[in-house]
């Protein structure tokens, strides 16, 4: 073994050619001890003598190998009678002669030693002797090798604990490790086991120690839906690399989804990694060699958020945060004096949760008033984008241009209401022309009306348009079918280039009076959603509460619409 102390310094011997034309004689000796001797010892050897001597034992020992008789013929570097040991195919000693020499060496008291369990003795004699010559006697001896002691490469035998004993070695791993079945390196079981805490820490074993060899570590962190974890790595990282290849020995490797992050080796932390997934894999794989401190992350996770949201007109709610993620939920309760309306039911409150996936479990509740002809249904608008605006009716919620634009700024000069003036394209968008036209009638009934739009498929207007004409003062609607709405229409004799729908329902106001006028209001839905245009867009609703300008008076007003589940009618109520 490299680096043992061996008991004789080995002369720089080479190789001496078998003489020509002699049989070798070789001879097996597997004892654990024994000797050898030229041939016909202690009388001379004969002349043309070859012989071998092949000494193998039990792996885990070393031959041991002294002369203590020598007595070759000399010659200068013993190119006539020798003998030779070898192993492994090296030549450890080449002896010859008498007495030591500056060219030719003798055995005298020298112990040789095989670096592993065999040794090959030669000897070898010419075809002449000057004197008689006596030829050597040799033993040998089986000894163990104390592996513990010595290394093998860089590497010691064992990772943690070696024990020698004759004829072998075993190793032993420190509590919590495992031996590895190459039966030197000691590995651990660190695939079991779950993060599932919102945010943790995890790392290699034993670190800032070194991490344990030849091992393949799995750590899984699991969080509920609606996370996204993100790693960040300590900036002690100390992975085993390799200059030129990528990560050839050791690596971290990150999984999450469908996404792979690394491998990850050398001593700088890996950037940090923010995934798109709930559940992560962090994979670290060693080899069998090597001590580096290894790594540590700490992992966050951070739930989805939710949009803002707006108290509606009457409404509480708590928690108030700026802003809400996952997991989040907000209590909603109305002032007093007000009821708190759900899809059709009264309720003392109601909850939204914001969700995994970013959004609230339901749109807000309303608030309405007790007194019992307040107003049903509340088109309420939140923030969509910077150019649309979302209308929810009920709990239908659309993303529909900003309401009250127009495609182009009005003209100073131009007011809000025009008297005579004529109108560029697009600067009233929601003006609609409702044309009604009843030929089943005696006389027939046809005139016009105007309203402006609502939403893609509501129209606002009056209720003494849409009222069929009668002599008592009893309210009822026209037929829908008698009724046709144009749109994006600037000159009320030209319909050529105007949008135009049919109507699917009339919804007047219950309590319109025809005879004075009050609650002359009317809804009207079309048959077929619009499609906004430069020219087609919704108006503005007066914002619930916003002061509006009655007899003199600033007085709030609520406007609201609700589509009743059970009967499917709108019912519109402006209170003032
Ligand atoms: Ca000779
Ligand atoms: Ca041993
Ligand atoms: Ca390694």
């Amino acid at each position: 073994m490299v680096g043992v102390p061996t008991p004789v310094a080995t002369p720089v011997a080479t190789p001496v050619e078998t003489p020509v034309a002699t049989h070798v004689a070789t001879q097996l000796l597997s004892a654990m001890y024994g000797s050898l001797s030229s041939p016909n010892f202690p009388e001379p050897y004969p002349r043309h003598s070859a012989l071998r001597w092949n000494i193998s034992v039990a792996p885990g020992y070393r031959l041991r190998l002294y002369f203590s008789h020598f007595h070759l013929e000399p010659s200068y570097l013993c190119q006539y009678d020798y003998v030779q040991v070898e192993a492994d195919g090296e030549v450890l000693a080449l002896f010859c002669g008498l007495d030591q020499t500056d060219t030719e060496d003798v055995p005298s008291l020298k112990i040789i030693s095989s670096p592993r369990n065999s040794l090959s003795v030669f000897f070898c004699s010419d075809f002449s002797d000057e004197e008689r010559y006596t030829g050597f006697l040799a033993h040998y001896s089986a000894e163990d090798v104390d592996e513990c002691s010595e290394r093998s490469d860089e590497e010691l035998v064992c990772d943690h604990f070696c024990h020698n004993f004759i004829g072998g070695y075993y190793c032993s791993c420190r509590y919590g490790y495992l031996l590895h079945s190459d039966n030197r390196t000691c590995t651990v079981e660190c695939s079991d086991g779950v993060f599932r805490e919102r945010s943790g820490v995890l790392s290699s074993v034993d670190f800032p120690s070194p991490y344990p060899k030849s091992s393949d570590c799995s750590y899984r962190i699991e969080v509920a839906p609606g996370f996204r974890l993100r790693l960040q790595f300590d900036p002690r990282f100390d992975v085993e690399d390799h200059p030129e290849v990528l990560c050839p020995y050791d690596h971290v490797k990150v999984l999450a989804g469908s996404s792979e992050f690394g491998p990850f080796c050398g001593d700088r932390a890996p950037p940090e990694i923010q995934t798109d997934s709930n559940v992560v894999t962090v994979f670290f794989h060693s080899d069998n060699s090597g001590e580096n401190a290894g790594w540590s992350l700490q992992y966050t996770s951070i739930g989805s958020k939710c949009p803002a949201l707006e108290t509606p007109p009457n409404a509480m709610l708590n928690p108030v945060q700026s802003e809400y993620s996952f997991k989040d939920h907000v209590l909603f309760t109305c002032s007093p004096g007000y009821r708190l309306l759900k899809d059709g039911e009264t309720l003392d409150h109601y909850q939204l949760d914001c969700q995994s996936d970013g959004s609230w479990s339901s749109s807000p509740p309303l608030c309405y008033s007790k007194r019992p002809d307040s107003f049903v249904l509340y088109i309420y608008y939140f923030h969509c984008s910077n150019l649309s605006t979302c209308i929810c009716l009920y709990s239908m919620c659309v993303c529909a241009p900003a309401c009250g634009r127009p495609a182009r700024s009005l003209p100073p000069q131009v007011k809000r209401i025009v008297g005579g003036r004529g109108a560029e394209p697009g600067l009233f968008p929601w003006q609609v022309l409702l044309s009604v036209e009843d030929l089943s009638r005696v006389p027939e009934d046809r005139w016009f009306g105007s309203g402006a739009l609502l939403s893609q498929s509501w129209v606002l207007t009056a209720a003494h348009v849409l009222r069929s004409q009668r002599r008592d003062t009893s309210v009822v609607p026209v037929a829908p079918e008698h009724v046709k709405v144009f749109l994006g229409l600037l000159d009320a004799g030209d319909k050529r280039l105007a949008t135009n729908r049919s109507v699917q329902e009339i919804v007047l106001h219950p309590n319109f009076q025809p005879d004075n006028y009050n609650n002359d209001i009317a809804l009207l839905r079309l048959e077929q959603p619009l499609d906004f245009t430069e020219f087609i867009r919704p108006v503005c609703l007066p914002p619930p509460h916003s002061p509006v300008r009655h007899n003199n008076n600033y007085i709030y007003s609520q406007f609201y619409l609700y589509w009743a589940k059970p009967v499917r009618t709108i019912i519109i109520l402006l209170s003032l």
